[in-house]
């Protein structure tokens, strides 16, 4: 059977929600029977085993002895023109625009308007790039010469207009979590590896950048064990890693705290959590604390960037502005001495991460702008020709 769409997807493969989203989004996709081609330098790490409809295209770089920097962006532009002519793709969607938009004007240079470039913006391509001068015009003419260009939450959208002055059409596309493998796991007895059944566990879950405060965490966490007996889960590595294990030995609050590192199944271990902490300075959408929210565990953050849009303060979690550590341990504190606030409050996050946030939504948004920015009608897609 002909597939509806070839489509081209480029993003980090090796790390960030970016990547994450933007393979599963590939994998939904090719289930529904478009031809999905993975263009990177490496295959993604949530692509996991075979799937059908999921080809992938590996990007060489020269090394040529002249560069000083290797130049993958050129390689990527060419390998992706290459495949979008070789495969006869219709659409080109790039996640994260440095360098992958801009590569993506390239190719189409190369390949003529019959294809089409949607960029999705993540986070970090806005708010920290955008703002570097040495790369604002760049970031500013490849999300202008996308047709169409969709950002994870209405406050990445108006950033990026205030950023970089952008006025054109710019579509909202929240992330989503695959249902079948986000959802309350059975945890017990991995909880009991770390917690008595009377303490309550915290988690934090990043790449331990500065943005994530991980600082606060550890406040929050402090204030927390003070008013009642609990552990507190570090999933995850990153730059500030160490400084963190050094601040936790100086507190001499080793034996309450535990180091996870990088873990595969996510769902598995937030369902042992019984808050996730998210206390980060910025977070354009925040895909970590959706992961919790389908798993029943509900978030205590801040209100920053795209966090209030996923969590619902006093409904799926709590918010705080940034830096009040002693407000979000009173968050937690609140939670874990009222048992039917909490057990309302993990309904909640099933509910909403069900309703507001599924793959099916999400996937069937992304379909009506390939179709739109290929001026075709979109035709009933059956999810049985998989
Ligand atoms: O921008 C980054 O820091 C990296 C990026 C990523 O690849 O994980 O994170 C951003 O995209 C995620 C997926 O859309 C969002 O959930 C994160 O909130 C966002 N990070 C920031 O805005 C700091």
């Amino acid at each position: 059977m002909e597939p509806f769409l070839k489509i081209g997807i480029t993003c980090y493969p090796s790390l960030g929600g970016s990547g994450v989203v933007a393979t599963e989004l590939g994998k939904l996709l090719a289930e529904k029977g478009h031809e999905v081609h993975f263009i990177s330098h490496s295959v993604p790490f949530r692509l996991g085993s075979y799937h059908k409809n999921i080809f992938y295209h590996e990007v060489q770089v020269s090394d040529y002895y002249v560069f000083r920097y290797p130049p993958y962006d050129l390689s990527l532009a060419t390998k992706m023109a290459q495949v979008a002519k070789n495969e006869g793709l219709d659409i080109l969607h790039v996640h994260y625009a440095v360098p992958h938009a801009v590569c993506a004007f390239l190719a189409k240079q190369m390949v003529g308007d019959s294809l089409k470039v949607v960029t999705t913006l993540h986070g970090t391509d806005i708010t920290v790039l955008a703002q570097d001068e040495s790369l604002k015009d760049l970031i500013r003419l490849a999300i202008n010469e996308s047709d169409a260009v969709t950002s994870v939450s209405s406050d990445l959208t108006r950033e990026t207009r205030e950023v970089l002055d952008i006025v054109r059409d710019i579509d909202l596309t929240y992330n989503f979590v695959d249902e079948r493998v986000y959802y309350p796991r059975e945890a017990k007895e991995c909880r009991s590896d770390f917690a008595d059944p009377g303490e309550k566990v915290l988690m934090h879950i990043s790449n331990f950048r500065p943005v994530k405060r991980v600082n606060d965490v550890v406040d929050i966490f402090y204030r927390v064990n003070q008013e009642l007996p609990a552990k507190m889960l570090f999933v995850g590595e990153g730059p500030d890693l160490p400084k963190i294990q050094h601040k936790i030995k100086e507190m001499g609050i080793e034996d309450r705290v535990h180091f996870l590192g990088k873990q595969d199944d996510i769902a598995h271990v937030i369902s042992m959590a019984d808050v996730l902490l998210l206390p980060s300075e910025k977070e354009s959408f925040g895909l970590v604390a959706l992961e919790a929210m389908a798993c029943g565990v509900p978030t205590v953050g801040t209100v920053a960037g795209g966090i209030p849009e996923l969590v619902k303060h006093g409904e799926t979690g709590f918010l705080a502005p940034i830096g009040d550590t002693e407000q979000m341990a009173q968050y937690c504190i609140q939670m874990f001495k009222n048992s039917e606030l909490a057990a309302r409050l993990r309904e909640a996050c099933l509910d909403r991460a069900r309703t507001e946030f599924s793959s099916e939504l999400t996937t069937a948004t992304y379909e009506e702008i390939y179709y739109r920015v290929l001026n075709r009608k979109l035709p009933a897609l059956d999810p049985a020709c998989s």
